[in-house]
């Protein structure tokens, strides 16, 4: 009784173990047959994108806040781990009763296909990968099940007093005596258990193999049949028809470790709902513009090119930045004004907002007034002297000064349509996000870092301070909870970016806490109110601590 019963418990190890193989093959043969279609048509991307789409706004900031850029990596993570625990579990059902197990690889398989077919864009074939990886991995469970009940028999064949437990084994997995037998562990002299279990082993291994294979094969197959990155480096622009004015000498915080003021595009931060980045190519691209609108037309990636471009350095920033977070840097963008855009549209009375969509089925709603006054804001073809990286939104994306990215910076764009905020919501406003998102004035303390530890006597503190469309007239720091003394600004280059800044104090061993805030020249002081992130934006005066040695 005992050696049988352990037998059946090891078994049940066993079947989960087949149960996550098997799901491996899904994925993987998904992977491999998915090269051939888009990203969003293989389980993991279209799984994946669908969570984030429905993620609750303080998970997102939770993700963001927690692990930063790394929150796509963290959600593959998570889901990996998901999914292996239901598989697990699918496993022991598909060894105890075929049948219910085999019914629940099938409705994961069409929870998948739920998700693959409401991706922005998706047709019928997208179908294919989820199929064909769902029938291989139903096939591997059923291979890897029928192993582990061989096994079994085996295991009580030789005792015979514990025959009781072989028909009970046998009835609990129906499949075991039906399925051809792969003869191929002729086990003659040996304790048929241990020599079965082996033959699952060697048949868990061939199947983990194939699907680690497969995916690997569809990774590098879909990134061979992707030329994009070769087209995207011979892109040429023109000469712009307005350069953006040369950065002012002194534009650097002379303090050493304070952010450079162009931020390099390896650099800059990235944040989207992209799970995969879309892949568009510069020859396709169509941008719709229509809607409340007297003409409605479409442009052609060169139909910029051929248009008088405008290059600006802008600093663009996050909602989600927390109160001295990284989500915000500056680049020169080369673009196409979109108010040029709208002067051909002519938008008809009554609209006041224009939705801008990616082709991943992102949106942003921007005032429609902000797109046609004198600020540049941009449909950007360039990033630094380079064409959009494709995690940048290559090949067309919108930069505007002064408002938060999610209500305005939309990558990868290929529609805009001018409406109504009465009519139309955007990604995050249907998420609990603010309808409209202005950049609120805000300083981040770069030097010290927060609990460094730096030498005694003369501390050089330095940092950046950030109000597009206002521009930065003062910052002032507190130390250790002393009079607010006005730091030296460095050099301005517009009111679109950001301004760097400089200050010495001297300092005495110990624990020390600097504070500091930023003035503006149009609402002046920044609020001292601590707000979240969540609806429009972090605010408050950043504290940090570091200590002298
Ligand atoms: N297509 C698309 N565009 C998008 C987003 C997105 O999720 N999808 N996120 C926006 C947000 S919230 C920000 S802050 C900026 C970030 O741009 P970056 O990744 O180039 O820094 O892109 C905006 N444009
Ligand atoms: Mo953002």
């Amino acid at each position: 009784m005992t050696h049988s019963t352990r037998g059946r418990r090891g078994s049940t190890v066993l079947a989960a173990l087949a149960g996550i193989i098997a799901a491996g093959q899904v994925l993987g043969v998904a992977e491999l047959v998915g090269a051939f279609f888009r990203a969003s048509a293989t389980p993991v991307i279209a799984m994946g994108s669908t969570f984030i789409d429905f993620t609750p706004s303080w998970m997102k900031d939770f993700a963001i806040e927690t692990f930063g850029t790394n929150d796509k990596l963290a959600l593959l993570v998570g889901m990996g781990v998901t999914i292996a625990l239901l598989a697990a579990v699918l496993g022991v059902v598909a060894y105890r009763r075929w049948v219910l197990g085999a019914a629940g690889v099938l409705l994961m398989g069409a929870i998948i296909l739920a998700a693959v077919l409401t991706r922005a864009g998706a047709s019928l074939p997208d179908m294919i990968p989820t199929v064909i990886g769902t029938a291989a991995g139903l096939l591997a469970l059923r291979w890897l099940v029928a192993r582990l009940h061989r096994a079994d028999d085996a295991a009580t064949r030789p005792t015979g007093t514990e025959s009781s437990e072989a028909p009970e084994a046998a009835a609990g997995a129906a499949p075991g005596d039906e399925l051809p037998r792969t003869g191929s562990t002729s086990s003659a002299g040996t304790p048929g258990h241990a020599t079965s279990r082996r033959g699952f082993f060697a048949a868990a291994g061939v199947t983990a193999v194939v699907a680690a294979a497969a995916a690997g094969g569809g990774r590098l197959l879909a990134g061979a049949r992707s030329n994009l990155a070769a087209a995207r480096d011979s892109l040429r622009f023109p000469a712009p028809a307005s350069p953006a004015p040369p950065l002012p000498d002194g534009v650097q915080s002379p303090v050493e470790g304070v952010t450079s003021f162009v931020t390099p595009n390896s650099d800059f931060y990235r944040i989207d709902t992209a799970l995969s980045v879309p892949q568009l190519s510069a020859e396709d691209w169509v941008l719709r513009v229509h809607g409340m609108v007297e003409e409605e037309f479409e442009l052609s990636f060169q139909d910029l090119l051929d248009a008088d471009l405008i290059e600006r350095h802008i600093t663009l920033t996050c909602v989600s930045n927390p109160v001295g977070g990284g989500l915000v840097g500056t680049a020169k963008w080369l673009g196409y004004p979109l108010r040029e855009v709208l002067a051909r549209a002519r938008p008809l009375d009554g609209a006041d907002m224009v939705l801008s969509t990616s082709s991943d089925g992102f949106s942003a709603s921007t005032p429609l007034p902000v797109l046609q006054d004198d600020r540049d804001a941009i449909l950007a073809v360039a990033m630094n002297d380079e064409p959009l990286p494709a995690e940048h939104g290559f090949p067309v994306r919108m930069v505007v000064p002064g408002l938060y990215g999610y209500v305005s910076a939309t990558k990868w764009v290929v529609d805009l349509e001018v409406t109504r905020f009465a009519d139309a919501t955007a990604y995050w406003s249907d998420r609990g996000w603010a309808e409209r998102g202005p950049i609120k004035t805000m300083t981040r303390v770069e030097v010290p870092k927060p609990f460094a530890s730096v030498d005694a006597g003369q501390v050089m503190i330095g940092g950046v301070a950030w109000s597009q469309q206002r521009g930065i007239t003062k910052v002032e720091v507190s130390v250790d909870d002393g009079a607010w003394e006005a730091v030296d600004l460095a050099a301005e280059a517009s009111v679109d970016t950001w301004r760097q800044w400089s200050h010495a104090v001297t300092l005495d061993a110990g624990l020390h806490t600097i504070r500091a805030r930023a003035t503006d020249a149009v609402d002046g002081l920044q609020t001292d109110e601590r707000a979240e992130t969540v609806p429009d934006g972090a605010s408050g005066w950043q504290l940090v601590q570091f200590t002298v040695d």
